[in-house]
């Protein structure tokens, strides 16, 4: 989604950068895996679903080029299309200033290095099977409840300088394309952004009548993280898991 937002913010069209929707399975956990779509060029070529076959990490986004390289991580993915526009096109995503560029990566960084992998929902299911951790509903998890606060605080103290309209003054920028997808899943662990973190608040209002994000956004599920696990598989792997992981 960070990505998906930055290209639309940016106003790059799908004949420059197609969007690809990776396929889905749940393993045998309940935990989402993506795989490469079934009968997609890319995925005949390789002749496999597996997405480690793109990605070692097996994650997404992968940025694909015409040539077959491939690059991962949504930061090194949105600098790589940023530096290959013309510069002067279309609307720009970071400031000029390089103080408040470098701003606008440390949000980045904070929500993408700091945030996002400490709470993510298959680490926690992971953790509550084969590692003992205090069992809870993984969407609300106390580890994630803690993560999300922690790093959120900080934002907000950031915010409180550079914040003005949004994230990073009053026009909108790839810290922002980072801030939207960590907040919805804030939201869908039951924290209230608004009592909470004011400033965050008061931009992700902002952020929401953007056309551009209130569309990745509805095409996304709307503006609450609808994650989805597969809780039956999920209780079945807790109560009989063993320290055996892959
Ligand atoms: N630091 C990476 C995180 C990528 C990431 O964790 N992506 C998730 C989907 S949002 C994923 O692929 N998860 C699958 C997995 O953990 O196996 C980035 O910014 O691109």
């Amino acid at each position: 989604m960070r990505v998906t937002l930055y290209l639309r913010c940016r106003g790059i069209s799908s004949t420059q950068v197609e969007l690809v929707s990776t396929g889905l399975e749940t393993d045998h956990r309940g935990i989402l895996v993506f795989t490469m779509p079934e009968g997609d060029p890319e995925t005949e070529k390789a002749g496999t679903t597996d997405l480690t076959a793109f990605n070692p990490e097996g994650r997404i986004p992968i940025l694909l080029l015409p040539d077959g390289r491939k690059m991962t991580q949504s930061g090194p993915i949105v600098d790589y299309i940023e530096d290959s526009l013309p510069s002067g096109t279309g609307r720009a995503m970071l400031p000029k200033d390089p103080w408040l560029r470098a701003e606008t990566r440390r949000l980045m960084w904070i929500v993408a290095a700091d945030t996002q992998p400490y709470q993510n929902i298959p680490f926690i299911i992971q953790a509550m099977g084969e590692w003992g951790m205090v069992k809870a509903d993984p969407t609300q998890h106390p580890l994630r409840l803690h993560f999300i606060r922690r790093e959120f605080g900080a934002m907000e103290n950031i915010m409180k300088i550079c914040a003005g309209r949004f994230a990073v003054g009053n026009d909108i920028t790839m810290a922002d394309c980072f801030l939207v997808p960590q907040i919805r899943n804030a939201l869908l662990a039951g924290i209230d952004i608004s009592a909470e973190f004011p400033i965050m608040s008061r931009v992700w209002q902002k952020l929401i009548t953007v056309p551009e994000v209130q569309s990745v956004l509805e095409a996304a599920g709307g503006i609450v993280q609808p994650f989805a696990f597969d809780a039956e598989k999920f209780e079945v792997y807790a109560k009989t898991s063993t320290l055996e992981s892959d």
